[in-house]
């Protein structure tokens, strides 16, 4: 079972959008395995983001995830990160398919609303990055096996 960082950005959880992204989540039929709001620290913002290090987009990158809060979170299901980056929509959301959050909610890249792991690998080493082992619950839903093929 793959599983994904999602973090409602500060401009989602500002305008009241944490719901509306769980919601479409919990719809699609992932499973949140954590989740936690917070203040996101200038070390954990350029960790992060450290793939961006020198880009011209960085600074504001990282001014705008310190900016306010954020609700950082942990969904699985099979191929979760395909999916829930599908959910969310194209970095860019005048690139992103009508329907999508980023598509419905937003207009500006530096204003997305949302992240989400960009492939399995990375869903992991973000996943440890964001949440600590204990945070992370294990459970079953009794809806599981009407969601989940196998
Ligand atoms: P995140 O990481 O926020 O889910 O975004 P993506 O995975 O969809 O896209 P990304 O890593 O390419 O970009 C990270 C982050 O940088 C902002 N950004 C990006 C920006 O402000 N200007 C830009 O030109 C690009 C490419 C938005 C997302």
């Amino acid at each position: 079972m793959e599983r994904t960082l999602v973090l409602v950005k500060p401009d989602g959880v500002q305008r009241g959008l944490i719901g509306e992204v769980i919601s479409r989540l919990e719809r699609r039929g992932l499973r949140m395995v954590a989740a936690k709001f917070m203040a996101v620290s200038q070390e954990l913002a350029e960790t992060h983001y450290a793939i961006h290090k020198g880009k011209p987009f960085y600074d504001g990158l990282i001014s705008y995830i310190t900016s306010a809060p954020v609700m950082a979170m942990v969904w699985e299901g099979p191929q979760a990160v395909a999916a829930v980056r599908q959910t969310m929509g194209a970095t860019k959301p005048v690139e992103a398919a009508p329907g999508t959050l980023r598509h419905d909610f937003a207009l500006e890249v530096g204003r997305n609303l949302t992240h989400a792991s960009d492939s399995v690998e990375n869903g992991a080493k973000e996943v440890e990055l964001w949440f600590k082992k204990s945070e992370l619950v294990e459970w079953k839903r009794e809806v599981d096996r009407w969601v989940f093929e196998k």
